[in-house]
């Protein structure tokens, strides 16, 4: 199979930093995807890079009062090292600031603009800043969103309620250079003829037929992306406006004055910039980038979240036909949004945490990385939005790496310690009977990451690992050695076992690349080279050994200490670190959410209250009303019957021997009935819970002495 594969990632705006839901998103499965292709010895070619233009990062700039220049430098570096880090293996990443990017993307606007008749020039009015000079683009602009009436709309969206708009749809509009109100002069722009594609475009979406040839199965799309796909082509697609009036970006490469001073639309560059990081891949490497971008054997995959479904589904495949040499993606399996603890990521309110504070937060957790490439595999958002919670990384850690993979591992390895002095066994057991159970595991395991099913595929590789912990369980070394030393089929048990975490060391690289070598380590094995999983599984098929009787193998090492460890609580204090975190922002936002207070009361009318401490003796609910609770309160000199409002917050059984501070003066009223003689004080706490103001003992029983 001479087919080469072309994966791409979203190229991340280089105007901030990037937190575990874009990882769990666009990235992380690319990386199982392209690390599985590589072991199965598949030709495949991995870009990504920095979306480094947009409005975005010039008005990030202007906010911290640096350039645009310093922001992209500063964030380009920061991911693409974050990335590193986390075992995301690019083969390539790259910066659409570079020349080569410019020119690519010029290039292909010239294309289409002359020997296609794909553009439309449009003389528009649009919104300008007098004060500044300037036209302003989409993000210039913000005001009142016409939909749901929130105030902080941008010219091109509305993140409160998603929609889409145009700067000329927002009320109330203002400059977000000067904050004045901007006033409307006509510009000229280019605008790319996508409703020209639409007929091809549906015919390719919906049954995967272009050019009148099979392309694709529609079938092995997922759902939400054909779903929204479709709604687009439904709605009808208009010519887009893929130039901007803005200094930041790349010139829109036509002479004359009329396209000074214009630059193209970041969202028209930025897919181009996969072709260039591709390209730049090719030059330092001595390769041939088309190789990877056109004809017939070329299957091209765009990893991406599902708010760039339209781009990568819709724009960028009419601008790569348009064009005429390029392929077009095979399959776009954009991933739904991932949540953090119930919530938005939210960076303003400081919800959720970014994938280098991750890092940072994290240096002392053993395995770092693959703890959170786990949780997030295990959790990964394929085809509905999923929730990331400490609590669940701590189980996923705990139970599946920790007791199941890890357990298992450290378990052959000290049993071939014990028995076999640290040398793999020798045995003429018939492997292939012994190993059918994994073999076929491994081959589903295969199937699913082909169809883009990481998570499934994860399971599956802890199934595997489970198995081999219940062979070794039932096969029980242990016990047959007690019985006979030299019975053969502690040998046979042994060996098999070693196979199995042979095969674990390569099958579960692309999801735990730090822990693979670890493992590999232990048996004495060597770093995996591209193709190692296709020679392994033609190996196990014909029932052959993947690691050698006579082999030392290493001294063995628990590869996940546990988080929840009586004697160590190291671990876990990292976790409650950050519940402590997002506990301590819930607290701070109730509490500026509280009631406000009520009016002064002067001195006099204070003084006037007679406060007396004292003791429930009794508690009912009143029937029929649902606030009641008719109680008995002794104040040491007599007892009082009060009706106090508090049923829905306190239990009444909970509550008897509770002491309490009560109004004694309050003129007596009738509730329901019953004669209510004073007041119990209650007080709101931060988090809006009713707690009764309660005599306390002083710090250290310090009564005054008399
Ligand atoms: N930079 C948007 C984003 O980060 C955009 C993706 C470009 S992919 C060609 O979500
Ligand atoms: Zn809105």
């Amino acid at each position: 199979m001479n087919k080469k594969i072309m994966v791409t990632s979203a190229l991340p705006y280089a105007n901030g930093a990037l937190h575990l839901g874009h990882l769990a998103g666009a990235y992380l499965p690319a990386d199982i995807y392209v690390r599985y292709l590589r072991l199965m010895g598949r030709d495949v070619l991995w870009v990504c890079g920095s979306d480094e233009h947009g409005a975005a990062i010039t008005i990030r700039a202007k906010k911290e009062g640096i350039s645009p220049q310093e922001i992209i430098d500063k964030y380009h570096a920061l991911n693409k090292e974050t990335f590193e880090k986390l075992g995301i293996s690019f083969d390539y990443y790259h910066r659409t600031s570079a020349l080569l990017h410019h020119q690519t993307s010029q290039d292909l606007f010239l294309k289409l603009y002359r020997d296609g008749d794909e553009f439309e020039e449009r003389t528009i009015e649009q919104y300008y800043d007098e004060a500044y000079g300037q036209f302003l683009a989409d993000r210039y602009i913000m005001g009142i969103c016409p939909k749901c009436g929130h105030k902080e709309a941008y010219g091109d969206q509305c993140e409160n309620c998603g929609t889409a708009l145009s700067p000329l749809e927002l009320i109330e509009p203002r400059s977000m250079l000067s904050g004045n109100v901007p006033v409307l002069r006509p510009t000229k722009h280019w605008y790319f003829r996508l409703d020209k594609h639409a007929g091809w475009l549906r015919e390719w979406i919906e049954k995967g037929i272009l050019d009148g040839k099979p392309h694709h199965d529609p079938e092995q799309w997922k759902k939400h992306v054909v779903g929204q796909c479709l709604s687009w082509l439904d709605g009808g697609l208009q010519p887009r406006a893929i130039t901007r009036d803005l200094d930041w970006g790349i010139p829109v490469p036509l002479p004359g004055d009329e396209a000074k001073g214009k630059v193209l639309y970041v969202w028209f560059d930025a897919p181009i910039g996969y072709i260039s990081s591709a390209k730049q891949w090719a030059l330092e490497n001595g390769k041939d980038w088309e190789a990877y971008w056109k004809g017939d054997d070329v299957d091209l995959i765009h990893f991406i979240g599902k708010d760039n479904i339209v781009f990568h589904c819709i724009v960028f495949p009419a601008m790569l036909k348009a064009h005429g040499e390029y392929a077009l993606p095979r399959n776009v399996p954009a991933n739904q949004f991932l949540n953090f603890e119930g919530q938005k990521f939210s960076k303003s309110r400081g919800w959720g945490i970014e994938q280098h504070d991750y890092l940072e937060e994290f240096a002392a957790f053993p395995n770092k990385e693959d703890a959170l490439r786990y949780a997030l595999i295990r959790n990964m958002p394929e085809n509905k939005d999923a929730d990331f919670k400490w609590d669940e990384f701590a189980d996923f850690y705990d139970k599946e790496l920790a007791d199941n993979l890890g357990n298992f591992v450290n378990r052959v390895v000290v049993l071939t310690e014990k028995y076999f002095g640290g040398y793999v066994p020798d045995s003429n057991a018939d492997l292939g009977e012994i190993l059918a159970e994994a073999d076929v595991l491994a081959r589903r395991l295969t199937r699913e990451v082909e169809a883009f099913s990481f998570k499934a595929a994860c399971q599956t590789l802890m199934e595997i690992s489970s198995f081999g912990n219940t062979y070794l369980q039932d096969a029980a070394p242990w016990a047959l050695a007690k019985e006979n030393p030299d019975d053969p089929r502690i040998a046979e048990c042994l060996f098999a076992s070693l196979q199995m975490v042979a095969l674990l060391s390569v099958l579960c690289q692309p999801f735990i690349p730090f822990t693979s070598p670890r493992i590999r380590a232990l048996l004495g094995l060597e770093e995996l080279k591209n193709g190692e999983l296709a020679d392994v599984l033609s190996r196990l098929d014909k029932g052959e050994p993947l690691l050698a009787s006579g082999v030392r193998i290493g001294a063995p090492e628990v590869l996940f200490p546990k988080i929840y460890d009586r004697k160590d609580t190291s671990r876990l204090e990292i976790l409650d670190r950050q519940k402590a975190k997002l506990q301590a922002i819930m607290e701070q936002e109730q509490s500026k959410q509280r009631a406000p207070f009520k009016e002064l009361v002067s001195y006099e009318d204070f003084a006037k209250l007679d406060l007396r401490t004292g003791t429930i003796l009794e508690a009912e609910k009143v029937p029929k009303a649902d606030k009641l609770l008719k109680l008995k309160v002794d104040l040491g000199s007599e007892q009082r019957t009060i009706v106090s409002g508090i049923a829905e917050h306190f239990d009444p059984a909970k509550i008897i021997g509770q002491q309490v501070t009560v109004v004694a003066n309050l003129a007596p009223r009738t509730l329901r009935g019953i004669e209510s003689q004073g007041m119990i004080l209650t007080a709101e706490n931060s988090k809006g819970e009713l707690m009764f103001v309660c005599p306390a003992v002083p710090f250290g029983n310090g009564f005054m002495v008399k």
